[in-house]
């Protein structure tokens, strides 16, 4: 039944329930065949793997391969392989438009409203007229899966399923009578294929069924004796059709034995070694475009690749992978603690000292944005690119409230820039999109988003009013470009971004309104977002996050028109209103006011997720430990009020603004918190129940804030780091202002520094209160003891 998957048009429906009941039971399937495991597997010789003694059960378990594009969730059965399968343009839906046609007409008393109080009366109108139609966005969703049958029972010695994270490469091997079987997947950047490798230590040993499975409407049939070729459309969704039809191929390269295709099916048997090339495409080209051709493009991949050797197909994706991997070296030390799988270390960090697993997710962050974003990709989503469902938590698309933010924190610090170009390409596009929303809904120029967006780049307010009314998303964005410039300043860079930071400052320009109170320029209608008031509402003008996103944005164009010599008028205006928004103010309590107004102690959800107008302290810099501290005390006592232990991502920004605070073992207090089961999955992937990329990515920019920090015009070394780091050492940390920085530490004090930079320039040091101002010079380095 499950291996003779061959869909009419008819059956697409019934075959919707059949490929989930082949997922459901495949679930079952190792007790199915009763695998015994004996003997514990050593440890593998790259210490910078995540490894396990027995196959995935859950799809939390099974480890992700990924070349930014094509997407793998490999489980490592001995009697099925499971490889769950992601294209990263498959989402539901097609091109469209969103923006209510009654919101323009809404708004100017939807202010009013605001301004006098009635914030429920405000709320209420904002769902009746302002939110987006349809009122939620489109999801990203699965490709399917390949299953490989192998049809064994009895048992397996030795058993090990690993992730080596230096090569990119997913591997399992075990014994079964005497003979060693080893299944090696990667996801290749360079051949954009999927490969699977299997071989044995033996000849004329390998033989399975491969067979495709989907709950898309798709069919699958066997093609040209040795492939598999999954053809479907997308879904609709929200009442957005479908506009997309996509591609699965699966091609089974054999040395030795012989193999047949039957019905959906083809199976190997006897075999030396099998090689299977996977593609995918949909015919998705850009956000209202879908008119490509999946059919050429997946075969095209796979003819080239079919020319290559498994060797040379290996050894390009493992160099390419590198080229970015190893600019990063980090050492916390290593205790026998790092000698056990990776799902045990988890359970036990909280407990035993094992900074080797911090090191270890750290690098994972690194790993898995090389592995979900790369020139020419989409940006990682909520999940990156992995996703099993077809309906995923929030539909897996780009939050952007802090999500999608989060997840681009390390590209910079860790010294891979590269991924960020997926980001800087969605903002162009927005940029589009947006302006269409800024014109019809506000009557503005330039562009603007709410708090997310999707393949089709969609900008209205979704959701409902406390999530979706939030006008300040692309200016957030907008950080990201800005910072790209000032980790490798660069003019030709500077020029293609500043367009965007213009009309993302225009939009605002053209709808801060006075605040009759207080006589501010402010937001209106906003939100803190996703934070209730004690009014019975988010709803609001003003919030203090909105002015610091707007203050950083003013001040970034304002730089970049000054750099590039444009637009002096612009700079003057942006200055003034500037000057005008509302200021960061210390509220009664001494906390950071959210609000305008003083109502933080009344807000009903003290412990809230998010820490929005914690913005100005990290990301931002507004406010700085020594340029503003009764504001940086504010920033202390609000983290205090809202605790230390939250969600996945929530966790991981507390994270980076105990850094940021210097407080070395509070923040490594919370990293245990982030590293224990609860929020850490077997495959050590970010629980927020059930999973979101997010925390993965935020938790890994922690740790380099606690090594590194380069915010305040000068770099401050190992700034954060804690009693349970004693030595250890870090290279090709990066720096704002074009630097790279090696460090190396004993006895928790800095041992040498080395600052390198390929355009030279005057950079001040800074080691606790020791401050030094080197000159480098350009392609040269200079080395520091902080002394
Ligand atoms: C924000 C968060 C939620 C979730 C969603 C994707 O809205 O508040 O917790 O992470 O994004």
């Amino acid at each position: 039944m499950l291996r003779t998957f061959a869909p009419t048009r008819l059956l697409q429906r019934a075959l919707k329930f059949t490929a989930l009941t082949a997922a459901v039971l495949s679930l079952g399937s190792a007790a199915l065949h009763a695998i015994e495991f004996r003997g514990d597997a050593p440890p593998p010789e790259q210490p910078l793997s995540l490894w396990y003694r027995q196959p995935a059960d859950q799809w939390v378990e099974a480890l992700p391969v990924g070349n930014g594009r094509l997407g793998a969730m490999v489980f490592g059965g001995v009697a099925r392989e499971r490889l769950q399968l992601n294209e990263d343009t498959l989402w539901a839906g097609g091109p469209y438009d969103p923006v209510s046609p009654e919101a323009a007409a809404a708004l100017p008393e939807v202010r009013r409203l605001i301004f006098e109080g009635k914030f429920a009366e405000a709320d209420r109108l904002i769902s009746g007229k302002v939110m987006a139609r349809p009122l939620r966005q489109m999801a990203y969703q699965t490709v399917g899966d390949m299953f490989l049958d192998f049809g064994e029972a009895g048992a397996v010695e030795n058993y090990r399923r690993e992730l080596d994270l230096d090569a990119a490469i997913a591997r399992v091997s075990f014994t079964r009578n005497g003979v060693r079987f080893t299944r090696e997947v990667f996801s290749s950047p360079v051949d954009q294929i999927i490969v699977v490798r299997l071989t044995a230590d033996q000849p004329a040993q390998i033989g399975f069924t491969a067979t495709l499975h989907t709950p898309q409407a798709a069919s699958v049939a066997a093609a040209g004796g040795d492939s598999l070729v999954m053809s479907g459309v997308n879904s609709e969704y929200n009442d957005v059709k479908g506009a997309l039809r996509f591609e699965a191929r699966v091609r089974v390269l054999r040395e030795g034995g012989f193999h047949y295709a039957l019905g959906s099916s083809v199976t190997v048997q006897r075999a030396d070694a099998v090689t299977l090339l996977i593609a995918a495409a949909t015919s998705f080209r850009r956000f209202d475009d879908v008119s490509g051709d999946p059919t050429a493009a997946t075969t095209a991949v796979l003819d080239a690749a079919s020319k290559k050797s498994f060797a040379d197909l290996r050894s390009a994706h493992v160099a390419e992978h590198q080229r970015l991997f190893r600019r990063v070296a980090l050492d916390l030390g290593t205790t026998s603690a790092a000698a056990q799988p990776t799902d045990v270390r988890i359970r036990t960090f909280a407990g035993t000292a094992d900074p080797a697993l911090a090191a270890l997710y750290f690098q994972y962050g690194r790993y898995l944005l090389i592995s979900s974003s790369r020139p020419g990709t989409q940006p990682a989503n909520l999940q990156g690119i992995w996703n099993d469902s077809m309906s995923p938590p929030w539909q897996s698309k780009y939050t952007i409230n802090i999500n999608t933010q989060m997840n681009y924190w390390p590209a910079e610090p860790t010294n891979l820039a590269e991924c960020v170009e997926p980001l800087v390409v969605m903002v162009e596009e927005l940029a589009q999109t947006g302006a269409r929303t800024a014109r019809t809904m506000y009557d503005a120029r330039g562009w603007m988003v709410h708090h997310n967006t999707d393949l089709w780049r969609a900008t209205a307010p979704i959701d409902g009013p406390r999530w979706g009314m939030w006008p300040t998303g692309g200016a957030w964005l907008c950080l990201h470009l800005w910072d790209h410039y000032e980790y490798a300043p660069d003019r030709a860079f500077l020029t293609r971004i500043y367009p965007l930071l213009k009309g993302a400052s225009e939009f605002f320009l053209d709808t801060l309104v006075v605040d009759p109170k207080h006589g501010y320029l402010v937001t209106n209608p906003s939100t803190s977002p996703e934070n209730a008031h004690p009014f019975g509402s988010a709803i609001c003008a003003g919030p203090t996050m909105d002015a610091q996103i707007i203050r950083d944005l003013f001040a970034n164009t304002e730089r970049a028109a000054g750099l590039l010599g444009v637009d002096d008028g612009l700079r003057e205006q942006l200055r003034a209103t500037s000057g005008r928004l509302p200021p960061n103010k210390v509220g009664a309590q001494g906390q950071l006011q959210e609000w305008i107004e003083d109502w933080d102690a009344q807000a009903p959800e003290q412990d809230h997720r998010h820490v929005s107008h914690l913005y100005g302290f990290f990301p931002s810099n507004q406010i700085t430990l020594r340029g503003t501290p009764e504001l940086a005390g504010g920033v202390r006592t609000t983290l205090e009020a809202r605790g230390d232990f939250s969600t996945g991502w929530a966790i991981a920004w507390r994270l980076n603004l105990w850094a940021r605070l210097q407080d070395g073992e509070r923040t490594h207090r919370i990293l245990a918190a982030l590293l224990e089961p609860s929020r850490t999955y077997p495959n050590m992937f970010d629980a927020h129940p059930p999973f979101q990329i997010d925390g993965n990515f935020g938790g890994a920019n922690a740790i380099a804030e606690m090594l590194l920090q380069s915010h305040a015009g000068e770099i401050e070394l190992l700034p954060a780091l804690p009693k349970a780091w004693p030595a250890g050492s870090v290279s090709g940390l990066r720096a704002r202002g074009g630097y790279e920085i090696d460090l190396a530490w004993a006895d928790g004090v800095l041992t040498r520094a080395t600052v390198r930079s390929a355009q030279g320039g005057d950079v001040r040091l800074r080691l606790g209160k020791v401050t030094a101002t080197r000159t480098v010079a350009p392609g040269g380095e200079l080395v520091w003891d902080g002394r």
